[in-house]
């Protein structure tokens, strides 16, 4: 169900299939619309799968039709080198093998960006916020300075795909059309749409009208992503062009490699790692057991990610005999996922990758009435896919733990915990180290920030000597 599905259809066209679904209330109003409004609702229908939206509606009627989970285990993690009683990898075999997966130009990059910066107070789509602490480039200009360099290293143009949703993808594309593309060649760049999903009202069974030439929907969550991209032609593409592997990251961490050799070496197999090279994750060890980041566990002999509002309080809490905590392996969201095994997820459907439910309220028109209603209390069914369950369909899945301080800047609120403000500063302690660790001196008071460069340079074990050097006080970008 993407927007790419919503091909040239009028309403007249459309709405056989609509009233063949049961949905015929929907075009209550259709007779009143002008006829933009009639084409505009037309394409909004288009991208409705009439004929399964029965089926699925059935399943997600009641609560509880989410999958029941048996019995949790701490999952097999992997560490570079194998400290803390992890499954070690031999770090300099991923780093070479992941370099030449980028040199051989088997490697594309993958952001998902659909949401809105709503929690964060920002008017706009997420990407484009200002988030580098000493040259307040946005978080798309922090990825793409990396992809640049990393392109620039391996001699070629690396794909950066996006994931954009109804709601941004104007915007998204104007913004990095206003700036050059962000210095990347626009055929690199891929922009995609992913779907949506109408809310439907539980007790009825139907669909609920936003408007009356409008359909409720929200969009279909960031595993819709595998969808979007067979629907829009990218992951023909990919395929076409020999890319065998995708590096994924939300578009909220700007501490994020975006490609990163030796966790693309390790989701490949190369040292040692205990992988399928289908779907690999990285982790850190949780900060709370209340942190707000999906938690890797073993159940009925697949890893997975129990989303932290599934996770039961009980398990959360629990501690081993030296108190830590049991289930410590946080999600970054970040992935490695093979271009087969996404091909192969679409190809499963549901069966793959099922929606979650949520109860929302949701305004609606009441189709008597010609009225809007303004609901005090939840009265719809949102449904959306998380790419994450995925990785219980992989023969083998990685987890690979990473340093929370140098790629996890979650940012989600304006401030205080995993916020713009806490995004910055760990960017520039962050660089603090970085130059630290090469034999450099940090003088007080300073902001400062990794280039592209730098932070590539860093990811791929590179030499590198930073353009400028801190003074007291000084806002400098390495
Ligand atoms: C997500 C994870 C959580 C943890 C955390 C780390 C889910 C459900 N939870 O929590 O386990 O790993 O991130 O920061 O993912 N997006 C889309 N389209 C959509 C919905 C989301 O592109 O329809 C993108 C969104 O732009 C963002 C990312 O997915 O980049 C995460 O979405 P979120 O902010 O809703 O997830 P969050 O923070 O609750």
């Amino acid at each position: 169900m993407t927007t790419s599905q919503a091909a040239v259809s009028t309403l007249e066209d459309i709405a056989p299939a609509v009233k063949g679904s049961g949905h015929g209330h929907l075009l209550a109003f259709a007779d009143t619309l002008t006829t933009a409004e009639k084409a505009a609702f037309a394409r909004e229908l288009a991208a409705i799968d009439w004929q399964t939206i029965p089926s699925v509606i059935k399943r997600y009627r009641k609560a509880g039709a989410a999958e029941a989970f048996g019995e949790f285990e701490p999952p097999v993690v992997c560490c570079v080198n194998g400290t803390k009683g992890d499954h070690g990898i031999d770090g300099k075999e991923a780093r070479a093998a992941g370099l030449e997966m980028i040199r051989a130009g088997k490697v594309a990059a993958l952001t998902v960006a659909g949401g809105q910066g709503t929690r964060l107070g920002f008017d706009g789509p997420k990407g484009t916020l200002p988030i580098g602490p000493a040259s307040g480039r946005t978080l798309f200009e922090v990825f793409a300075d990396q992809i640049k360099a990393a392109g620039d290293w391996a001699g070629r143009q690396i794909p950066w795909l996006i994931m954009t949703s109804p709601q941004n993808h104007g915007q998204t594309l104007a913004f990095f059309e206003e700036r050059d593309w962000l210095g990347l060649d626009r055929e690199q760049l891929r922009f995609f749409q992913q779907g949506v999903m109408p809310s439907f009202c539980p007790e009825t069974g139907r669909l609920l009208l936003a408007g009356k030439g409008h359909l409720a929907t929200n969009p279909d969550g960031h595993g819709g992503v595998v969808r979007a991209m067979s629907m829009s032609g990218e992951l023909d593409r990919l395929e076409r062009e020999g890319v065998e592997h995708l590096s994924y990251f939300q578009v909220d961490n700007p501490l994020v490699p975006p490609l990163d050799p030796v966790f693309l070496g390790s989701h490949a197999g190369a040292g040692g790692a205990p992988s399928s090279g289908q779907f690999s994750s990285k982790m850190v060890a949780k900060a709370a057991a209340s942190e707000k980041v999906g938690v890797f566990a073993r159940c009925d002999g697949k890893t997975r990610v129990v989303e932290y509002s599934d996770m039961p309080e009980a398990l959360s809490n629990a501690t081993d005999e030296n108190g830590k905590l049991r289930f410590e392996a946080g999600s970054v969201a970040i992935h490695a996922a093979s271009v087969a095994f996404l091909r192969s997820i679409e190809e499963a459907g549901e069966a793959a990758l099922p929606f979650h439910r949520a109860f929302k309220k949701v305004p609606y028109m009441d189709v008597m009435k010609g009225t809007l209603i303004e609901p005090s209390e939840p009265n719809a069914v949102k449904l959306e896919r998380f790419v994450f369950d995925a990785i219980p369909v992989a023969e083998q899945s990685l987890v690979l733990r990473v340093a929370r301080e140098r790629e996890f800047a979650p940012t989600k609120n304006p401030t205080g915990v995993d916020s713009v403000e806490s995004a910055r500063l760990m960017q520039s302690q962050r660089a603090e180290s970085w130059l630290r660790e090469r034999g450099h001196g940090v003088p007080g008071g300073c902001t400062l920030e990794l280039s592209g460069e730098a932070a590539w340079a860093d990811a791929a074990g590179l030499d590198y000597t930073p353009t400028a050097s801190p003074k007291p006080g000084q806002a400098v970008v390495l």
